[in-house]
């Protein structure tokens, strides 16, 4: 752009702007005839130095008032443990929903019930207050986003979140039994009825102490199945079942579609087995889990897995089904292809037909054919076993094309003109290459081909199409997750926030656009989905007064205005509370030193956004209690003292009159 000459610049721009005041004519932002102040765009975009195509992008992320996103992006929040709601394409931030972390605006981790369900993530009886979450799943029928729940996965310390979409908030943590790190979760089945997630850093299978120097003996990776409950909206432990996996380093997972429905594929690395030591002089992890060219790419014959595991053919670890290795092996439920050196991602095309590999040390991107796998192992043809025993596919057979697609592929995500995406992390790059078959046939297109690509900032990791992992894609824009910012915005300090970077890719015959950059201070987000905002229907408020979100039903303990009362027995001393605009009832609640207090919340309003706070000081407790819902805490009034609690959202006029005093007498 910069190198038009000024005449065509001032050509571009008036056009531009005429453009822009129709549309601002056309909306309800016309009171003031267009432009505010009498200026006009032109000598702002000179002021600002402003060009074209920084207009243009302005004008296709530009949120007027009142206006809707016409996507929701659900993005990983990384070190957060929280998963943040993004709209797009205007990137604001409308939701950082609490997961793994405590999130005071939330009372999320505060109440019993919201602690009961942060309990269920516990590591042998320990309350962890941290997550490192990176893949989130929305649900899916018939390999289409559902807009229900939304899954994600805890890699450092393998656990798996369901969240609810109805109200935005987590509902369940499970620990998986056989790990402490997961990374190929969370995906889900096309009908969400398995949420997959594969382990990482392999763990001695016992759950207990194993030396290093029995790490091929001992240790061992995983991939867990758990099925989800849609009408429960919760995973059910006991229909869930792991298998058994050699001790390679498993990555990314995707799940079969359509015509591979029912299969599940699984990166690995680090099947060098090495164990590191650079204190002893043994080669770091770095290198000694890279020697080797290839790794495998492990595939699972997961509708099978799921008749063995019905036919009670496994056994219990840590009272966990888990079908064991060898019986994988003898019921032909994994196979292994290799897959160039150190892979990272594995992406299955929206026709199900081909899986994309992303080897992080390697420019290609290897695609392999699922009939061709299908047939090699109906015909058995191998190149050999592994040292478990797990036959090892031809990978000349089964292979389709290698495309050279730039340095350090990562993630491929695909649109609906029959293209395909990938990151490129030492490029800091976006590649835009042609899909061979028959989807992208259907599209007008033909061959394996790198197209174009466009430069991120910086060392991009995942990237997300809309609705750019399903069946479906829409396409038109791709959310750039980068790792580094440099330079992108305003010094704070060393620590600098990531960077995703939202891009035009609805032109199919032109280039990619780069329209906004997003600052993300909170973690580093790994992956993000992202869906058509109308496929969301959440509710507006709670269904009925006492609503208790963490069961998704009325509560016992919810009560209607005049239902108030405070009851002591012994010790005991029980509040049932109602919040509505501006005050609560009771207002002042005394007890005795030691008495051990049950508070129960109600907020009563059936008004849209009437959200009350409840902050109790000096006990560690603050709530938000949404229209209709009701929460309990619970502590022991320990210390003697007159303690103001007040309404924490600012709900009226009169919201700072929304308190009252809890006392504590000797
Ligand atoms: Cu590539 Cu954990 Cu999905 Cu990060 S992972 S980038
Ligand atoms: Cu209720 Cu402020």
């Amino acid at each position: 752009m910069k190198s038009l000459s000024w005449k065509k610049w001032i050509t571009v721009l008036a056009a531009i702007s005429t453009v822009l005041f129709l549309v601002m004519c056309g909306g309800n932002q016309s009171q003031n005839g267009g432009v505010a102040g009498g200026e006009d765009l032109q000598s702002i975009a000179e002021a600002r130095g402003l060009t074209p195509a920084d207009l243009v992008a302005a004008a296709k992320t530009y949120m007027p008032t009142g206006k809707h996103d016409d996507y929701f992006m659900f993005a990983s929040g990384g070190h957060s443990g929280q998963v943040l709601v993004i709209g797009m394409p205007s990137m604001r931030l409308l939701k950082v929903i609490g997961v793994f972390t405590p999130e005071p605006w939330q009372g999320w981790g505060y109440s019993n019930e919201t602690r009961e369900i942060m309990q269920g993530g516990n590591v042998d009886g320990k309350a962890l207050h941290w997550g490192d979450t990176h893949h989130p799943a929305l649900s899916e029928t018939d390999g289409d986003y559902d807009g229900q729940f939304c899954f994600i996965n805890d890699k450092a310390n393998a656990r798996i979140a369901v969240i609810d979409l109805r109200d935005f908030e987590t509902k369940q943590i499970v620990k998986n039994p056989l790990s402490l790190s997961d990374h190929g979760g969370s995906m889900v089945t096309p009908n969400t009825e398995y949420i997959i997630e594969g382990g990482q850093y392999a763990m001695p299978w016992s759950g207990k102490y194993a030396s290093l120097k029995d790490y091929k003996e001992k240790y061992r990776g995983m991939v867990t199945f758990w099925k989800f409950d849609r009408k429960k909206g919760r995973i059910d432990e006991s229909k869930s079942f792991a298998l058994e996996l050699p001790p390679y380093w498993q990555d990314l997972a995707d799940a079969g579609k359509l015509v591979s429905d029912g299969w599940v594929f699984l990166n690995s690395f680090n099947t060098e087995m090495s164990t590191g030591g650079v204190e002893e002089g043994n080669p770091p992890f770095e290198a000694g889990a890279s020697q080797r060219d290839m790794d495998y790419l492990h595939v699972i014959n997961l509708k099978k897995a799921v008749k063995v595991f019905e036919a009670g053919k496994v056994s219990k670890i840590n009272g966990f089904n888990v079908i064991s290795l060898k019986t994988s092996v003898a019921e032909g439920l994994l196979h292994f292809v290799p897959e160039p050196k150190s892979p990272h991602g594995v992406d299955v095309t929206p026709d199900g037909n081909f899986l994309v590999i992303s080897g992080k040390l390697d420019p290609h991107v290897t695609i392999f054919n699922f009939n061709k796998i299908k047939s090699a192992i109906e015909n058995k043809t191998f190149s050999g076993k592994d040292d478990y025993g797990v036959p090892i596919l031809d990978y000349d057979t089964v292979l389709e094309t290698q495309i050279e697609v730039g340095l350090g592929p990562l993630h491929t995500q695909f649109d609906q003109n029959g293209f395909a995406y990938t990151s490129l992390f030492l490029e800091s790059a976006v590649a835009r290459w042609t899909l061979g078959g028959d989807f992208t046939k259907k599209h007008g297109k033909e061959g394996w081909t790198l197209i174009d690509k466009i430069s991120v900032h910086y060392n991009v990791g995942h990237i997300a199409v809309a609705e750019g992992d399903n069946v479906n894609p829409d396409g038109k824009y791709l959310v750039s997750l980068n790792k580094w910012a440099v330079d992108r915005f305003g010094n704070v300090g060393p620590l600098l926030p990531q960077n995703f970077q939202l891009i035009d890719i609805s032109n199919p015959d032109g280039n990619m656009q780069l329209l906004y950059d997003m600052p993300i201070g909170i973690g580093e987000p790994h992956y993000a989905q992202i869906i058509k905002a109308d496929k969301i229907k959440s509710w507006e408020v709670y269904p009925e007064i006492g609503w208790n979100p963490g069961t998704q039903s009325k509560d016992p303990n919810g009560i209607r205005p005049g239902e108030e009362k405070v009851v002591r027995r012994g010790n005991k001393v029980e509040i049932w509370m109602s919040a509505v605009r501006s005050h609560y009832n009771p207002e002042r609640v005394e007890v005795r030193k030691g008495d051990h207090v049950i508070w129960h919340i109600t907020n009563v309003e059936r008004a849209k956004d009437a959200t009350h706070g409840f902050a109790l000081p000096g006990f560690d407790f603050n709530l938000s209690l949404e229209p209709g819902e009701t929460q309990t805490i619970e502590f022991v009034a320990d210390r003697e003292g007159v303690y103001p609690f007040y309404c924490t959202e600012f709900c009226s006029a009169l919201h700072l009159e929304m308190a009252g005093y809890f006392l504590i007498k000797p």
